[in-house]
């Protein structure tokens, strides 16, 4: 199928060229799974998206906390994924004012040389979106804002009120690519979904076909039923990376989220 066949609306409201390769790159793949890839060490990363780079269509980082980082390494990690043709996603959760966050693109960890995507907060104002895109720009390069508009996690402060001011002046920024939305409640996702619209993208973790509370407050919802209510992609961790087989669970998951874009239809 065509990525506009599948995608519908989306795909022809969407104005951001990285929502369309992600989209493309989905519909080749048939799965809406972006991995979060937190495992601690480079080889176990490695070992992990070489296993399940066929069934994923974006790649999630959290690069502080890996022990034995090296530019070097990460570089070849990042290789690697872009041959898969994923999307690199730096969970960063920016939060500070827009100059300090552009600097913090930098750093020994140079985010702004290899992501193509990050979150922030907007509890700062909607400069951090400058900030950002203006970390890209010090490498040459452009990149798209993913504001936290809701949380997975229990007893998050992301209230109604300020998920709706985050959406309104998300929407009206060319750097932001969508929001993240919480995967684990689909009630809560459609009502973001009828404020954003079709064009900016919702992604959202709090995903894991065994439902329930996760540890530390965490909460997972069904992964067909997030995309139904209006997720355009799910964000799994430890729904993959523990399972015994990562290659497995990898593509059930992609089957699942597939299902609910062809339930969901466009
Ligand atoms: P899990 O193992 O599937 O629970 O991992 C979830 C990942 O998504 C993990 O990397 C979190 O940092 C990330 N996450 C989340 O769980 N909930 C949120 O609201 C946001 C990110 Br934003």
């Amino acid at each position: 199928m065509s990525p506009e066949e599948v995608w519908g609306e989306r795909w022809i409201s969407a104005s951001s060229s990285t929502a369309r390769a992600y989209m493309q790159v989905a519909a080749s793949k048939q799965s809406l799974v972006c991995l979060a890839a937190d495992k601690p060490t480079m080889a176990e990363l490695t070992e992990l998206i070489n296993a399940v780079g066929p069934h994923i269509a974006a790649l999630k980082t959290h690069v502080d906390l890996v022990n034995d980082w090296t530019p070097e390494a990460w570089k070849d990690f990042c290789d690697r994924a872009k041959a898969m043709d994923l999307l690199i996603f730096e969970d960063r959760k920016f939060a500070d004012i827009g100059g300090i966050s552009q600097h913090q693109m930098g750093g020994i960890y140079a985010i702004g040389a290899w992501s193509d995507l990050v979150t922030a907060h907007l509890i700062s104002g909607p400069d951090i979106v400058d900030g950002l895109q203006a970390g890209w720009a010090d490498y040459g390069r452009s990149g798209g804002v993913l504001l936290l508009a809701q949380m997975s996690s229990r007893g998050n402060l992301l209230v109604p009120t300020y998920t709706y001011e985050v959406v309104r002046l998300g929407t009206e920024h060319g750097g932001v690519f969508g929001f993240i939305g919480n995967g684990s409640r689909p009630t809560e996702l459609s009502a973001l979904r009828s404020k954003v619209g079709s064009e900016k993208m919702i992604w959202t973790p709090g995903v894991n076909l065994k439902t329930g509370d996760g540890a530390m407050g965490q909460r997972y919802g069904d992964p067909t039923q997030a995309i139904i209510a209006g997720s355009d992609c799910v964000i799994v961790g430890s729904g993959i990376h523990k399972a015994e087989d990562p290659a497995q669970a990898a593509k059930a998951y992609a089957a699942a989220s597939w299902q609910g874009l062809l339930e969901r239809n466009g």
